[in-house]
């Protein structure tokens, strides 16, 4: 049991001086490759990780049909009707929520799962307490997890009965429409239906799924998070930007998404497209088929051989695709220099964290040439830890 489960049950206890019907929990993420294809319908390979949001939720006894939810994010709980969640979602576009940000994620939940089951059935008012030992503007996905405990819970107590699947894209829906973060469906997916010891191939298109072994331990290796704690955010400028440069450069090549787009076309794509469009679409391009190299030399090769696909995957980001920072090339570089196999900045960009597949037995004096490194360049110090593939959400309590 971790210290954010019971921060979870004591802050609900705080609320509302009962024990919470349930304690749910979702997990963060870390994506070993394929960024910024989800929102191309493209390919990626996310695990799920070790740290979790936990949600402590009960029935409310009152008739008011009130959610009100609270978190360690915050320092007042947030309430609202049922009803009136209808009239605070979706958030008009590049607009800021109705709501604190941090309420939205849970709100637009509750929101998003009474207009995917609509009726007025099983719905009733609950109190919701949050609490979580996933950073926050990591780029490990705290806020998917946020949306996957919450769902979890509801949808358990509210008896909508939706599989993992269906729960990701209400989390995703919450996101998109409630927070105004114009994301893709990665991290939700990888959050509901990630599995010890496996990574997530995901085809963002079909949303079809498969769990690959990655045996990081089996080789003897670590997957080393070096989060720089440089806080991101989706919701605003250079994600969105991306993002639009990709949906043009889908339309001036006559394709729904560049997922339609092969390496092979890319001398084409460099004729129609102006110098920075073409960059933007050529790391998505090149990044799927990445995603796709990697799963085949994971199940042919093992996790040892994929080191230069991560490293690959680095140079795109920081050079055509622009979103790497100092500090995210100075772990990378760092890392690499000190004998690790691999190495990549994860997530959304713009900040963050990057992970390194390192030997087992190198944690130490990878992590201490990253330290001299930030201190060198005069950079915040950096958070680091090892992650291992772990499990999707469950109930805890
Ligand atoms: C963020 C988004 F939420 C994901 O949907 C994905 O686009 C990722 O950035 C980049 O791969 O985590």
């Amino acid at each position: 049991m971790t210290t954010a489960h019971d921060d979870a049950r004591a802050l609900y206890t705080e609320l509302t001086g009962r024990r919470p019907d349930g304690v749910w929990s979702a997990p963060g993420r870390v994506n070993l490759i394929g960024e910024h294809t989800d929102y191309n319908d493209g390919f990626v390979l996310p695990f799920a990780i070790p740290q979790r949001t936990f949600a402590a939720v009960g029935r409310r006894d009152d008739d008011r049909g009130r959610v009100r939810v609270s978190s360690r994010f915050a320092s007042d709980p947030v309430e609202v009707g049922l009803d009136e969640l209808d009239r605070l979602f979706p958030t008009a576009p590049g607009a800021s929520p109705a709501v604190p940000e941090w309420a939205a994620y849970p709100l637009g939940v509750a929101w998003a799962l009474r207009q995917a089951a609509p009726g007025d059935g099983p719905f009733r008012g609950v109190d919701i307490a949050i609490a979580s030992d996933v950073p926050v503007g990591a780029g490990l996905s705290s806020s998917a997890a946020i949306e996957g405990a919450t769902a979890s819970a509801l949808d358990e107590l509210w008896g909508t009965g939706l599989d993992g699947r269906a729960l990701a894209r209400i989390g995703r829906r919450a996101e998109n429409e409630a927070v105004g973060a114009p994301t893709g469906i990665m991290d939700q997916m990888a959050s509901m239906l990630g599995a010890p010891d496996t990574a997530l191939f995901l085809d963002c298109r079909s949303l079809e799924t498969e769990l690959v072994p990655l045996g990081i331990a089996e080789a003897g290796l670590a997957i080393l998070v070096i989060d720089t704690r440089v806080k991101h955010a989706h919701s605003t400028g250079g994600y969105r930007d991306r993002r639009a440069s990709c949906e043009r450069g889908a339309a001036a090549l006559g394709v729904p998404a560049l997922r339609d787009v092969s390496v092979a076309d890319l001398p084409r794509a460099r004729e129609q497209l102006d110098e920075e469009t073409f960059r933007r679409v050529r790391h998505v391009v090149t990044e799927n088929q990445r995603v796709v190299d990697t799963v085949h030399t994971l199940r042919t090769d093992g996790a040892r051989a994929i080191g230069d696909l991560l490293i690959a995957s680095h140079a795109s980001m920081r050079d055509d695709f622009e979103i790497s920072t100092p500090e995210l090339d100075t772990a990378v570089d760092t890392a690499l220099a000190a004998g690790a196999l691999g190495s990549r900045m994860t997530g959304g960009g713009f900040g963050g964290a990057a992970i390194a597949l390192i030997e087992k037995d190198a944690v130490e004096t990878v992590s201490a040439a990253v330290n001299a490194a930030f201190v060198a360049a005069r950079f915040a110090g950096p958070h680091l830890f090892t992650v291992t593939p772990s499990a999707g959400p469950h109930r805890d309590a």
